[in-house]
């Protein structure tokens, strides 16, 4: 339904950290991916289980995804073409993902929050090339979370800002991002889940194991990165955000946080830093990286 026959204010539903790592596709065996696997980060994917379970009950009109593998140099961009079909690959292990996608775009709620972040003096615009071919951490959050594809997305590109600019100036840039997408929900009147999609500590090994599902070789690739993904998920658990983004440049900086690309500060951002409990579903390292499946449920 679009905004124009809807009276109610739209609303974030619920926030979640939704890690990106394409082993757990791989892991998993959907029809969509080409390579086959043994199984493998079996801990990370019953915590999805948990996240698909949210999903059902909450039944979102919308899932907004940002992810740090669709980096756009010039300003933050939306996808904005309805229906986009192709293949995904990751570059760094195409022996694991190579995934047809087949996914919904909503388009009329991608224009709006581009239009919002424009108007909050963000360089922003719409990506209308319909042959584009959707980065793999987009498409690993959104199988993760909804392997069913059938809820229409809206993807936001990591401008990576923080590698460009300094952290400070940055992240305020993601806060204006994820004020504007806050914006542009409640105007739209509809239903919507933001997803995080990244990593905490991001050190990973240089070397596969032979088979890489072999859960008997997966462990933190150092133990500062390790560490600091117990510190923030503590702090989330409590309810800490305000204190957690005063020492976000730390965080970043002493575990090689992926958090850097913006995701997690828009969305926080977006949820105006809830002092409420996070739930953590899960946690695991994938190739030596911390990640951490975590739901933030806004009150009904
Ligand atoms: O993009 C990733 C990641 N963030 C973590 C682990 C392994 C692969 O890809
Ligand atoms: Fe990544």
């Amino acid at each position: 339904m679009e905004a124009q026959f809807m009276s109610q204010e739209g609303k974030i539903l619920a926030g979640f950290v939704a890690p990106h790592p394409p082993h757990l596709v791989y892991g998993e065996n959907p029809p969509q991916n080409e390579p086959v696997s043994e199984g493998g980060w079996e801990v990370l994917r019953w915590a999805y289980e948990k996240v698909r379970a949210s999903i059902e009950e909450l039944k979102p009109d919308v899932l907004l995804v940002h992810s740090p593998h669709w980096i756009t140099k010039v300003g933050h961009h939306f996808l904005g073409v309805r229906h986009l079909t192709g293949k995904s690959v990751d570059p760094v292990f195409p022996n694991l993902f190579r995934y047809n996608f087949d996914l919904q775009v909503d388009v009329v709620l991608a224009e709006a929050c581009c239009a919002e972040a424009q108007a909050a003096g963000l360089v922003s615009q719409l990506m209308r090339n319909p042959n584009f071919r959707v980065d793999y951490g987009t498409i690993t959050t959104l199988h993760m979370v909804r392997p069913q594809w059938d809820i229409p997305i809206v993807g936001i590109s990591a401008n990576n800002s923080p590698y460009m600019l300094r952290l400070d100036e940055s992240v305020e840039q993601m806060e204006r991002l994820g004020i504007a997408t806050r914006d542009a929900i409640r105007k739209s009147g509809k239903r919507a889940v933001l997803l995080a999609s990244n990593s905490f500590s991001h050190h990973h090994f240089r070397v596969e194991p032979d088979i890489p599902e072999d859960m008997s070789k997966e462990h933190p690739q150092n133990y500062r990165g390790y560490k600091w993904d117990v510190k923030v998920i503590e702090m989330m658990r409590q309810g800490k955000i305000r204190e957690l983004m005063e020492i976000f440049p730390q965080w970043v900086e002493e575990s090689y946080s992926e958090t850097k690309a913006g995701s997690f500060p828009w969305m926080m951002a977006a949820m105006d830093y809830p002092s409420y409990a996070a739930q953590l579903h899960g946690y695991g390292t994938v190739i030596g990286t911390g990640n951490a499946v975590m739901e933030w449920r806004a009150a009904a």
